[in-house]
């Protein structure tokens, strides 16, 4: 029975159901019981492995098509009417023929099989950041995905009460064929259209394409944002907490800088960490001037290999129970799980990310690199207090990064906003596991936010430059950090990890104007003394700091070209204020 009387999701449904012919149509409700049988029932079927109760307790494995591991960037596609309107870092198909195309693949695909409603939030039930979806799907394993990273079921249907005001999301497996994967964001119709996949995030429509590429249009029209960044508190040791943002690509550490662990120094101190979010942040000018965020999601899905008690306990600690695991190894021993990293040494009786027996003389992984953890957020030992603030936290700085080897130093700040701006537009990273294609190939990655940003990333450079005008001086400082700096060995040269906070600290310290800098050519670099490196000895030095925050003017005259190159695929449409922060910075480094 339909668990709400709105009109235009019912009479949405009832089109859905006549193109797809499911066998029956089962309502989420949000309750335990229900989850229980679904649970059950792909226990059944084989789309999931019941772990170690008594290990695991909760928790469940289950494998995707090898076809089908990671996001798919070539294949989403973001329709607005225009294809001007989608910029040329989108891909872009006419609305009219996408839906066709799209239709024609989902037609009757959910013959014999359930299709699942899923009301679900973005954010704390009601908060006034927030925003509800409809999710439709044929896979159990979104439903149970979902129903950890978001808030699902009829409680969210009350909320919304007859409004239309509500994100459509249709997804179907159908065959997991690559060849009709698609991906499709219609942020004119508020609209999400998933098919052929049945992994992450093409799939937990909430997640990439619903709370980055809808709610950034949604932002740019309403007046707010829409960011791939994390969210952290630090508290110093006078009980005060800050809370900072940090946008880095995927895979390049923001679930590990949102869950670190100070290092034993500032421990001993009394400086404390929490996590507010480690994906997603949804940001708007709060009544006091200031700039607010909140987490919309309710989980984690993270990243699995290299997880491990040092690297990131409190996200290990987070996957202890209720937790479903995707594409990791299955250590047969005692039915637990495994990835590359998680211990020394390697299983000895396990099976491979993809159900095989893995050998112990293999030389491949036993966990897909971009294997993942759905895990409730409340797991979290370091889960802020006001992880639920309907209201979100203020937001003290903003911090871009990526990996590179060369170029980026440890950290620098940027002379104001608007530079600021220009520092995350002209973001590059090497690309990771997290979506299909080349690893380790550097590319532009604007605000991290490449792929997932639902219009023209010009346009949405403009908008970033619109809030810093109606925030003037409360905006929060914008900083850029680089943790995967290499020597000529090829080594990290920076520690990482739980030492990222001594960076954190110096930011801090430069947002409260307590702590000097030097005026380089690409903004305000450390006096390397002021990075606090007690207890690293060893392992950094002040001249291996020197090294990590130095400017080499001629890299960075290279990289101005890849700049410039950026920009001009917009035909113009760059706003005024990056152009000049670019040649002023080509004039710098000449
Ligand atoms: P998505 O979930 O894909 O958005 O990724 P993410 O940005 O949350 O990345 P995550 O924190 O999961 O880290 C990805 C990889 O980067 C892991 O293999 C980490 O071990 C590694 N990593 C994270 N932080 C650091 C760091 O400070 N230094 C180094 N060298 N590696 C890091
Ligand atoms: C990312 O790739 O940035 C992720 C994982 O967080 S996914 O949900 O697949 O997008
Ligand atoms: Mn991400």
């Amino acid at each position: 029975m339909a668990l709400t009387t709105n009109k235009s999701i019912l009479d949405w449904l009832d089109e859905k159901i006549e193109l797809v012919n499911p066998d029956k149509v089962l309502w989420i409700d949000g309750s335990e019981a229900q989850l229980e049988e679904l649970r059950k029932e792909a226990v059944q079927t084989g789309e999931m492995i019941k772990l170690n109760e008594e290990k695991l307790p909760g928790c469940y494995l289950h494998r995707t098509k090898p076809n089908d591991v990671a996001r798919v960037e070539d294949r989403t596609l973001i329709c607005t009417p225009t294809e001007e309107e989608a910029g040329p870092t989108n891909h872009w198909k006419d609305p009219e023929e996408c839906y066709k195309m799209l239709y024609d693949i989902a037609r009757v695909t959910y013959q014999g099989r359930t299709m699942y409603v899923i009301p679900y939030s973005m954010g704390p039930v009601a908060s006034p950041f927030s925003k509800i979806g409809i999710e439709i799907t044929d896979s159990i394993y979104v439903v149970l995905n979902m129903a950890i990273m978001t808030r699902v079921g009829k409680e969210v249907l009350d909320c919304l009460g007859d409004s239309d005001e509500w994100i459509r999301g249709f997804h179907a497996k159908c065959d997991v064929d690559p060849e009709k994967r698609w991906i499709v964001q219609f942020p004119q119709d508020n609209t999400i259209i998933s098919v052929n996949s049945a992994y992450g995030g093409n799939v937990l429509l909430g997640k990439k394409c619903f709370a980055l590429r809808i709610a950034s249009f949604l932002g740019k029209n309403e007046g707010w944002m829409a960011e791939h960044m994390l969210i952290l508190g630090i508290e110093n040791p006078q009980g005060e907490t800050k809370y900072i943002c940090a946008a880095f690509p995927s895979a390049c550490g923001k679930t590990n800088l949102a869950m670190l662990i100070p290092p034993e120094s500032y421990l001993k101190r009394g400086y404390k960490v929490f996590t507010v979010g480690d994906d997603i942040s949804w940001i708007r000018k709060g009544p006091d001037g200031r700039l607010y965020a909140i987490n919309p999601e309710n989980g984690f899905f993270g990243v699995a290999p290299g997880t491990n008690e040092k690297s990131n306990f409190n996200a290990l600690e987070s996957t202890k129970k209720n937790t479903i695991f995707t594409n990791v190894a299955l250590n047969l021993d005692d039915n637990t799980v495994w990835w590359e990293r998680l211990t020394k040494e390697r299983p000895a009786n396990a099976l491979d990310w993809k159900g095989n027996p893995w050998p112990i003389d293999s030389t491949e992984n036993g966990a897909h690199p971009n294997s993942r953890f759905t895990a409730p957020t409340k797991n979290c030992p370091c889960l802020s207090p006001e992880f639920e603030n309907p209201q979100g936290v203020p937001i003290s700085a903003i911090i871009f990064g990526g990996r590179r080897a060369k170029l980026a130093p440890l950290v620098y700040q940027s002379r104001d906003w608007n530079h600021g701006v220009f520092v995350g537009s002209a973001m590059a990273s090497e690309t990771t596991a997290a979506a299909a294609g080349a690893v380790g190939v550097v590319r532009s990655d604007p605000m991290a936010m490449l792929p997932f940003c639902g219009y023209n990333m010009a346009d949405y450079w403009g908008h970033w430059i619109e809030m810093g005008k109606k925030l003037g001086d409360k905006a929060p400082k914008i900083f850029n950090v680089n943790w995967f700096r290499k020597d000529d060995e090829g080594n990290f040269m920076w520690p990482g990890f739980g030492d990222n906070l001594r960076v954190l600290n110096w930011i801090l310290k430069r947002c409260d104007g307590e702590v000097g800098a030097k005026e380089t050519e690409i903004g305000f670099v450390p006096n390397a003394e002021d990075i606090n490196i007690e207890g690293l000895e060893g392992e950094v030095s002040i001249d291996s700091l020197n090294d990590m925050l130095s400017v080499d003017k001629e890299l960075w005259l290279e990289d101005t070209k890849r700049i410039e190159e950026l920009y001009a695929k917009f035909n113009g449409r760059v706003p005024k204020e990056l152009v000049e922060s670019l040649e002023t910075l080509k004039k710098n480094v000449q």
